[in-house]
């Protein structure tokens, strides 16, 4: 934590007031007009408090969302993932001293998918994005998904509305950990980012791993360490072998170079984003993953509103109603269902 608190932390800002009014569950009522306003002109502890909401997913997350989304559409989301310490935090440090150099504002959303008791890697993460600290165009914020169904899909998209509505130009999404993340990163992103190191989940596992597919772009990090030219050599030896990025007008994933932690490779890392941003522009594809990302987020609404009630629906009077009539051979169970669908 830092004295003008760029560093996001949602525990600094959840803490009510001792005369502010209260809503549900004891929580301080919230103004979101008011948060939102002040988030849009760049108040980290605005921004910070809207994060919070949409993490606790209370209340007041719809009017969260409906206040935020006019303001939202002009950040470029970029997605950085790959297996544990490969580098992306301080690849993602790396570009936020780019980024801020060329003038953009920035936010950084680390994801931390996993459980609760792994968040020393984040903490790490916090001492370093202190080179940020007190810098006004930089928001960094450490989300843990853990607890929300559907994991990163629930909360990130919000999060990123609040920074992308917060006037953030690029927001970068690190997540810790492997698997699922990985694929749920790319779903979010408009350029995903797959860092791979020598020695250590070489080409070929990335490969095998499915984590190619979803690359925008490669970057062989830790190049300064031997075994990066057969880094590259399988990577490319992998994209021989086809994929998505076949065909005529197709993007080929570039593969960059890097040595994150001395800056090296940063600049041109950045060039191929740039190319990605005006391939995505220019062939209608960037808007489709936008389309796709917002139809993955009412999917998974929808589901979370159906899910609980179809909890209500466990025990009820009319549950037992059908069940009764099922049990005495006035109708038969999937009309029964049914009938229960349609009264949902
Ligand atoms: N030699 C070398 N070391 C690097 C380079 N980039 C990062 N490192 C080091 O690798 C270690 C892990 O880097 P992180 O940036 O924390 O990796 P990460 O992928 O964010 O790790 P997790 O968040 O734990 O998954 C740190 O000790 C870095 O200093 C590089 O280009 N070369
Ligand atoms: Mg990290």
């Amino acid at each position: 934590m830092t004295p003008d608190g760029h560093v996001l932390e949602g525990t600094a800002v959840a803490t009510p007031g001792p005369a502010a009014p209260r809503g549900r569950r004891g929580r301080r009522a919230v103004d979101v007009p008011d948060l939102v306003a002040r988030a849009r002109d760049g108040e980290a502890r605005a921004v910070a408090r809207l994060i919070s909401l949409v993490e606790d997913a209370g209340p007041a997350l719809r009017d969260v969302a409906a206040a935020l989304t006019p303001h939202t559409g002009s950040a470029q989301v970029l997605g950085l993932t790959g297996a544990p310490g490969v580098g992306k935090s301080t690849t993602t440090t790396a570009l936020v001293r780019a980024l801020r150099a060329a003038g953009r504002r920035v936010g950084v959303l680390a994801v931390d998918p996993s459980s609760p008791f792994s968040g020393g890697a984040l903490l790490g993460d916090r001492v370093r994005m202190q080179d940020h600290a007190g810098d006004p165009g930089v928001f960094i914020r450490s989300m843990a998904s853990r607890g929300h169904l559907g994991g990163l899909a629930w909360a990130t998209p919000q999060a990123l509305r609040v920074l992308d509505a917060a006037g953030c130009d690029v927001v970068l999404v690190e997540t810790v950990g492997v698997g699922q993340s990985e694929l749920e990163v790319a779903s979010l992103a408009d350029t995903t980012l797959v860092l791979v190191a020598p020695g250590m989940g070489d080409g070929i596992q990335a490969a095998k791993a499915g984590i190619l597919e979803v690359a925008d772009v490669l970057v062989v990090n830790k190049a300064d360490r031997d075994g990066a030219d057969r880094t590259v050599r399988d990577l490319r030896y992998a994209q021989s072998l086809g994929g998505r990025h076949t065909g005529p007008g197709a993007w080929r994933p570039p593969i960059v170079r890097t040595v994150a932690s001395r800056g090296d490779g940063v600049d041109r890392l950045l060039d191929e984003v740039e190319a990605h941003r005006r391939w995505l522009a220019g062939s209608g594809e960037g808007a489709r993953r936008r389309t796709e990302r917002a139809a993955r987020e009412i999917e998974a609404i929808a589901l979370t509103g159906l899910r609980e009630r179809i909890g209500e629906v466990r025990g009820s009077a009319a549950l037992a109603a059908l069940a009764g009539a099922v049990v005495a051979g006035e109708t038969d169970p999937y009309r029964a269902a049914d009938r229960l669908l349609a009264s949902l």
